[in-house]
């Protein structure tokens, strides 16, 4: 079956998307024409997906299978010489269920976390809004550094937030005098708004506790998920643990994060779970 959905390693892109395995309640998605190297897993309710037409719909653009011109894709024709069927909407479970945040608008201005480098808070901007999710932009990068998050993010603040609260605010790579970096000059020379600080909301703190059991997606190989436990936390995050496993494949997950799930979880869904590894199995098999 055949969606739009973003692309995870440039999630300002929209593209043209296969399903090409189904596990459960998660599907690996496939870039029309591409190596299958690029694949991904996701949860068939992600907001990351959109039936075919979203794009034509809500003025996004949508990056045509590899090797069509923009201006040659039309869905209507792909389907129709390929006989390919187009995902049907009912299957999708993340459209019109959200609010659109107050306040936030296209092209306003923030302090955000790079996420990749989670020291810098750096200059971005809203550069996308789909149902209640900003798409961050940092200025003057690429968009390889941008993310989706909603008002409650723990990495998003509003304009002066650095200054506040006694921190280096990273200004846009080449930006001349960077050094007294004001708010105000840059906004009017960007001739843009500043998210409103009310639009910022805060996050319910999480309940995951250390030695707390659950089911986590592999990350150094998506199509696992296996048993695992939280052996730290943080506000907004956990660490999780692959039982079994050396502590070396630790690692941090947003709180909020589509890839655990409570255990029983893959019973439930039809999802194979990777249980334990002995310490036996160790040397041999997969950990080796
Ligand atoms: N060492 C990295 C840091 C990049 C930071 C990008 N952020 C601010 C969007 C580099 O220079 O490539």
């Amino acid at each position: 079956m055949r969606l739009e959905g973003i692309d995870p390693l440039h999630p300002s892109m929209y593209c043209v998307l296969s399903v090409a395995e189904v596990s459960g309640y998660r599907m690996r998605l496939h870039f029309d024409n591409y190596s299958d190297c690029y694949d991904f897993w996701v949860n068939c309710n992600s907001p990351d997906i959109h039936p075919v037409g979203w794009c034509e719909k809500t003025g996004h653009k949508l990056h045509p299978p590899k090797g069509m011109k923009s201006e040659a894709f039309s869905w209507c024709s792909y389907l129709k010489t390929n006989k390919l069927q187009a995902a049907p909407k009912s299957l999708f479970h993340n459209h019109n269920t959200t609010v659109t945040p107050l306040g936030f608008r296209v092209g306003m201005k923030l302090e955000a976390v790079d996420k990749k480098n989670p020291s810098l808070v750096c200059v971005s901007t809203v550069k996308d809004m789909v149902d209640s999710r900003l798409l961050v932009h940092f200025d003057s990068w690429d968009e390889s550094y941008d993310y989706w998050c909603d008002v409650t993010s723990p990495y998003i603040h509003p304009v002066g937030w650095c200054q506040e609260n006694g921190r280096t605010l990273t200004t846009p790579p080449g930006y001349s005098d960077a050094e007294n970096f004001s708010w105000e000059r840059y906004l009017e020379e960007t001739s843009s708004l500043p998210a409103p600080a009310r639009s910022f909301k805060a996050k319910p703190h999480h309940s995951f506790q250390v030695n707390m059991k659950l089911e986590a997606v592999d990350v150094r190989n998506p199509v696992m998920v296996r048993v695992a436990t939280v052996v730290d936390r943080d506000e907004h995050r956990v660490k999780i643990h692959f039982d079994g496993w050396m502590d070396e494949y630790d690692y941090w997950l947003d709180a909020d994060s589509p890839d655990i799930h409570p255990a029983g979880w893959c019973t439930k869904t039809g999802h194979a779970l990777q249980a334990p590894i002995s310490l036996e199995d160790t040397s041999e098999s997969e950990q080796g």
